[in-house]
């Protein structure tokens, strides 16, 4: 009985030791506000400095209890020789079945610069690294296997290359001094040809180091501060370099050593997610310039405006043409301009409500209705010619309303298109 409430007991102790696990998006501050974690602050009670440290450099984890009490060890004797007292290690375990956050925790009691985070709600390499670094209170941000296959002495290298100006540092297998130890073929093959697929399709980011691949490297955090990123599967570096303001980076060689103790986590899934992102990073950017080109949402609303002016002019066409008896083209011009002025009033009041906020007075509405008229003769002019082509020439008098179909469809981006830039345009100059 007293062994189980002292086991609950040091449990109860690890939980509370742990470091809090951020929530929100994936944004790395530019200094540490407590607003990033869920419940209380972080608390720094651990680290023997209030001073924050030059770097912090995070372990990612996942069923790596047999490795963690060496490579904690490895890199403690290594750093406290050259920057002691100057760097925390920040170790995130994905709630490992093998009780790696435990082994760790417990190690932490001993070395003050240990902080260990045990997430239980998110999974995955690249989050883990970057919700690890949101907790970091470095300046410079670093990242190292935790199963020993990445040598701890090249940290040193990298340390220098960044304090020497370098925004980035790379830890390459291929660069001089740098290689695999003992890969199969078929693995080496997969790891090129992955590199070669990257610099196809991003060729920006991939190009920019030797070794994309590589999940050993440190970066000063002005280059990924308040960026928000959004990383998929084990590529961490590509995000990093994808998304940041990377301009120098520099690389240092070394040798990925084999895996003595653990397994490893890598499958086929980390081969689909690697090319997810890599389409998903090409198309950053991207996606954002074009709807800054192509107002999407004013269109949609454009569009559903134009639907319900389809609906006014049938009503107003049948009231005055079939109920009233009126000629079909009197009756036809009338109910085109009912179904103008209907549109007119839902887009002065929906689609370009904020244009509207800046040209408020009758003058400015008359001189709105009038162009919006005016666009509205100039598309069905071209809504004529328009379908006389598609119906004669394209298809040799045939599918007489898929043309029209057609003619509609490049009609409303006509009509949406001028009336951006003439009824309700913006100026900027008063
Ligand atoms: N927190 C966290 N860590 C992970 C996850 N997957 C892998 N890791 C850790 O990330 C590091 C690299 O993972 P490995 O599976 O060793 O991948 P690798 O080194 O590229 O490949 P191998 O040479 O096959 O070992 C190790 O420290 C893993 O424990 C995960 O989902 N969450
Ligand atoms: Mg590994």
């Amino acid at each position: 009985m007293d062994h189980v409430t002292s086991t609950t007991e040091t449990h109860r102790m690890q939980q509370s030791s742990l470091v809090a696990v951020p929530v929100g998006p994936l944004i790395i501050p530019a200094i540490l506000t407590p607003t990033v974690y869920q419940g209380e602050p972080v608390s720094f009670s651990l680290l023997t400095s209030t001073k924050p440290p030059l770097l912090s450099l995070v372990i990612p984890t996942y069923n790596e209890s047999r490795n963690v009490r060496a490579i904690v060890e490895q890199l403690t004797t290594l750093l406290d020789r050259k920057i002691p007292g100057n760097y925390e290690l920040i170790l995130v375990d994905d709630d490992s079945p093998d009780g790696t956050w435990e082994v760790a925790s417990a190690l932490s009691k001993a070395c003050p610069q240990l902080r260990v985070m045990r997430r239980q709600q998110e999974r995955g390499l690249s989050s883990a690294v970057i919700r690890g670094w949101q907790v970091a209170r470095g300046e410079i941000l670093g990242v190292i296997d935790g199963d020993l296959q990445h040598p701890p002495e090249v940290l040193l290298d990298m340390l220098s290359a960044v304090r020497n100006g370098a925004d980035l540092a790379v830890a390459s297998r291929h660069v001089g001094g740098g290689g695999v130890s003992d890969w199969s073929v078929v693995r080496r093959f997969l790891s090129r040809g992955a590199q070669f697929l990257g610099l196809l399709i991003l060729p920006n980011v991939v190009g920019r180091v030797t070794d994309p691949m590589s999940g050993y490297f440190m970066v000063q955090r002005y280059a990924i501060q308040n960026h928000s990123l959004n990383p998929k599967g084990y590529k961490i570096l590509l995000e990093v370099i994808g998304r940041g303001q990377v301009k120098t980076i520099a690389e240092v060689g070394y040798v990925f050593q084999e895996r003595t103790a653990g397994e490893s986590k890598v499958t086929w899934r980390q081969y689909v997610d690697y090319l997810h992102h890599l389409v998903r990073l090409r198309s950053r950017g991207r996606v954002a310039r074009l709807r800054q080109k192509f107002p999407l949402k004013r269109f949609l609303r454009f569009g559903i405006v134009g639907l319900s002016g389809v609906f006014v002019d049938m009503a107003v066409l049948y009231l005055l043409h079939t109920t009233l008896g009126l000629n079909l083209t009197r009756s036809k011009i009338l109910a085109a301009e009912v179904a103008i002025i209907n549109n007119f009033i839902w887009n002065d009041a929906w689609t370009f409500s904020d244009v509207v906020q800046k040209q408020q007075g009758w003058g400015a509405r008359l001189r709105r209705f009038l162009k919006f008229n005016l666009v509205c003769l100039s598309g069905l002019v071209l809504n004529v010619l328009v379908l006389n082509v598609i119906y004669n020439i394209v298809f040799g008098q045939r599918y007489a309303y898929l043309a029209n179909l057609i003619a509609i469809a490049l009609v409303t981006l006509w009509n949406f298109w001028l009336n951006l830039k003439l009824s309700w345009r913006v100026t900027k100059v008063k």
